[in-house]
């Protein structure tokens, strides 16, 4: 058996949310992942996102690779659509998913190997296209399932469970992705559920390619002094840009009106994004600015998380494209062969 099924069964006065759904309607299978691992928790905020935004489930494709990470769309959202891809490839198979169907929600998650090794090109080429998509990383800073190699995230001079140091140069995802043009760039820690699920619910309403990068702690081979994606290192170095509220367009979902410095942030498609800011001159809409905010803080060895950068106006590979507002996959006959008389229209204009 290559997972465990949980048992239908639940308490009548569980609560639910405007579909009528509870969230075992958002729940997977038993997760076979180490008791602990960071990834799991990850699912936690995911379920709790598409809860509270009362997403239909079958309104989501879950696409991963392969990992520990990759495993974990198994253990979410059971009633969605659902595709594990081979090693690196979920952007690509993604891509040709949305482009597809448009109307489905997409959620790629990967792992640090996933991504930032084998499936880099992939990576880098789904996000400079603008897929609208939310592409998660679990990054743990090792390969988990292969039994714990340094992978591309860790950083220079990080020690193994076995005492070897990294000699090379990390790759910052985040950086990565704003560089490519991600219009929602976001990091956030796995035990850090009152920032992660505001963000991935964020993410989620974004129009566009939204890149989301979790440090996710690997109980089993990447949880010990000398790591730097520890518990305790992320804890220590943490440093959050801001403290997000998400308000849908629909219904407010949660509001938090305690003091603070507060920027309300206008989403494409109307929604709002309220921020409360720790750094009073952190902008959230200034590409430039958050990269060297990034490479500042990381200098002084801070993990810098919060929504580092959203754009104010965003478009997908769908207006690059200017493909038509029908899923590709719902054209019918009529729309997919216009005849020959179109056809020798189109020939003439190529003479
Ligand atoms: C083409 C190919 N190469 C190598 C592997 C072996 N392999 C499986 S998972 C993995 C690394 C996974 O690391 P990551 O994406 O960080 O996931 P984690 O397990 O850490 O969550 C590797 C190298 C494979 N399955 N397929
Ligand atoms: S090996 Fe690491 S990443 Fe994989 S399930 Fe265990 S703790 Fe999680
Ligand atoms: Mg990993």
């Amino acid at each position: 058996m290559t997972y465990l099924a949980k048992p239908k069964f639940h308490h009548p006065q569980l609560p639910k949310n405007e579909l009528g759904y509870t969230h075992r309607d958002y729940e997977g299978a038993v997760s076979t992942l180490c008791a602990g691992c960071g990834h799991d928790s990850i699912s936690a905020s995911i379920i709790e996102a598409c809860f509270e935004l009362s997403i239909a489930p079958h309104r989501i494709a879950k696409l991963s690779g392969i990992g520990c990470s990759s495993k974990t769309p198994t253990y979410f959202l059971g009633n969605s659509h659902g595709f594990n891809s081979v090693h690196g490839r979920m952007p690509s198979v993604l891509t040709g998913a949305n482009l597809a169907n448009r109307d489905l929600i997409y959620l790629g998650v990967s792992g640090d190997g996933d991504s930032a090794s084998i499936g880099f090109g992939q990576f880098a080429h789904a996000i400079r296209r603008g897929v609208n998509m939310v592409y998660v990383v679990e990054n743990n800073g090792v390969y988990g399932l292969t039994k714990g190699q340094f992978s591309a995230t860790a950083d220079r001079g990080s020690k193994s469970k076995r005492g070897v140091v990294n000699t090379d140069n990390a790759i910052d995802l985040v950086g990565i992705a704003l560089q490519l043009g991600a219009t929602f760039v976001a990091r956030s820690f796995s035990g850090d559920k009152k920032q992660l699920t505001p963000l991935i619910k964020a993410a989620i309403e974004h129009q566009g390619a939204a890149f989301l990068d979790v440090i996710s702690p690997c109980v089993a081979f990447n949880n010990h002094a000398g790591s730097t994606k520890s518990f305790d290192y992320v804890r220590e170095h943490n440093e959050a840009v801001n403290r997000l509220d998400f308000f849908s367009g629909r219904a407010p979902i949660k509001v938090d009106y305690a003091p603070g410095n507060v920027e309300t942030i206008q989403m494409h498609d109307g929604t709002t994004v309220a921020l409360r800011k720790l750094d009073s001159d952190y902008d959230v809409h200034d590409r430039l600015a958050a990269m060297s905010f990034l490479q500042h803080h990381a200098a002084k060895g801070q993990i810098v998380t919060g929504l580092l950068y959203a754009a104010s106006e965003s478009e997908d590979l769908h207006d690059h494209l200017n493909t038509v507002e029908v899923p590709l996959n719902a054209l019918n006959e009529k729309e997919l062969c216009p005849g020959s008389a179109a056809l020798d229209k189109i020939n003439a204009g190529l003479r």
